[in-house]
C-alpha cells in the first residue's frame, strides 16, 4: 500500500454506539494502534450499559448525539467536526466490532493521493461466515443493485458502515435522514456535489452484543428513502462541482 501522504492533519473518526459496551474498548485501541493520527469520536446515543465510561477510559471524545437514531448520531458528529474545523478527512465505522479498523487505513488512502472524495467498503469482499444472515446478504445486494443503478455509481456494497470522505464534502451531509438510511442518502448526497466515489474491499466479522438494526423495517425505510433520493438526485445533478481541497494525515 502507498504510504499516507503529508503531515499535517489528523482523520477524525466517527463511532455511532448504542449499548456497545462489549466492544467499544477494542474498536478504540484499534483506531489508536493505526499509523496515522486520529480522533475517535464516540457519539452515544444514550446507552445506559457503560459504553460512555468505557470510551472516556480510552481517552476518546465522547458527544452525545441530539435526538434518536444512527443517521442523527452521524450529523451531530460531522456537524461537531466542521464546527471545531477538526480534521480535512472524516471516516466513520460502527462500535460492535463487525469492521476492521485498519481498513480505515485503505479507505483514506485513495482520497490523501486525490483520486477520490468518498471511499466506501465493500464488506462482500471478506465476510467471516454467520456474519450476516442470508436474508440481510441477499436485501443488501439487492438494495446496491438499485442503488448503483438508480445514482449511476459502481458501488455493491451502498449500506455498508465504514467509509471515509473530504471534510469539504460533509456539509451537504448535514440534512439526511436520522435513520439508517442516512447511509443511502449520503451517497445521493455526494453524487448531487458529483464527488468522486470509490469502493474498497473490507472486512466483515460477527457482531459483539445485539444488533440494533431491525432488517424488515430498516429496511423498508431505506427502500423508501432511495426512490425518493434517486427523484430528487435526477433533479439536482446540475449542482456543480465541489471545490475540495487537499486534505493531509499526520503519521503518529
Ligand atoms: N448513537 C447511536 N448509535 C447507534 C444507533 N443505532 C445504532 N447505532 C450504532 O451504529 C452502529 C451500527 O448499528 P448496528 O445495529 O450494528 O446496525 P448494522 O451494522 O446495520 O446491523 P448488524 O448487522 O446487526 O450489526 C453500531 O455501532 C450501533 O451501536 C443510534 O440510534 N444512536
Ligand atoms: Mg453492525
Amino acid at each position: 500500500m502507498t504510504p499516507l501522504r503529508g503531515t499535517s492533519s489528523p482523520v477524525a473518526v466517527i463511532i455511532p454506539a448504542l449499548n456497545e459496551r462489549d466492544s467499544v474498548g477494542m474498536v478504540l485501541d484499534a483506531v489508536r494502534s493505526l499509523d496515522f493520527n486520529s480522533i475517535p469520536i464516540v457519539v452515544d446515543g444514550r446507552s445506559d450499559d457503560g459504553t460512555v465510561e468505557i470510551a472516556r477510559d480510552k481517552r476518546a471524545e465522547v458527544l452525545f448525539q441530539r435526538r434518536i437514531g444512527y443517521g442523527d448520531a452521524l450529523q451531530t458528529c460531522i456537524e461537531w467536526v466542521l464546527m471545531k474545523n477538526a480534521a480535512p478527512i472524516i471516516a466513520m465505522m460502527d462500535a460492535d466490532g463487525t469492521y476492521d479498523a485498519r481498513d480505515l487505513s485503505r479507505l483514506i488512502e485513495p482520497i490523501l493521493n486525490g483520486r477520490a472524495d468518498l471511499a466506501i467498503g465493500n464488506r462482500f469482499h471478506d465476510m467471516d461466515d454467520g456474519a450476516m444472515t442470508l436474508g440481510n446478504k441477499f436485501g443488501n445486494m439487492m438494495i446496491s443493485r438499485l442503488v448503483s443503478t438508480l445514482l449511476r455509481i459502481p458501488v455493491n456494497d451502498s449500506q455498508c458502515g465504514i467509509r471515509a470522505f473530504r471534510s469539504n464534502l460533509a456539509k451537504d451531509f448535514l440534512d439526511c435522514s436520522n435513520g439508517m438510511p442516512f447511509a443511502t442518502d449520503m451517497l445521493t448526497k455526494a453524487v448531487q456535489r458529483r464527488a468522486r466515489i470509490v469502493e474498497m474491499p473490507v472486512r466483515y466479522h460477527n457482531r459483539v452484543g445485539t444488533a440494533k438494526l431491525n432488517p424488515v423495517i430498516d429496511g423498508a425505510k431505506i427502500l423508501y428513502t432511495i426512490v425518493l433520493s434517486a427523484s430528487r438526485a435526477r433533479h439536482g445533478f446540475g449542482a456543480g462541482s465541489p471545490s475540495l481541497g487537499s486534505p493531509t494525515v499526520q503519521r503518529s
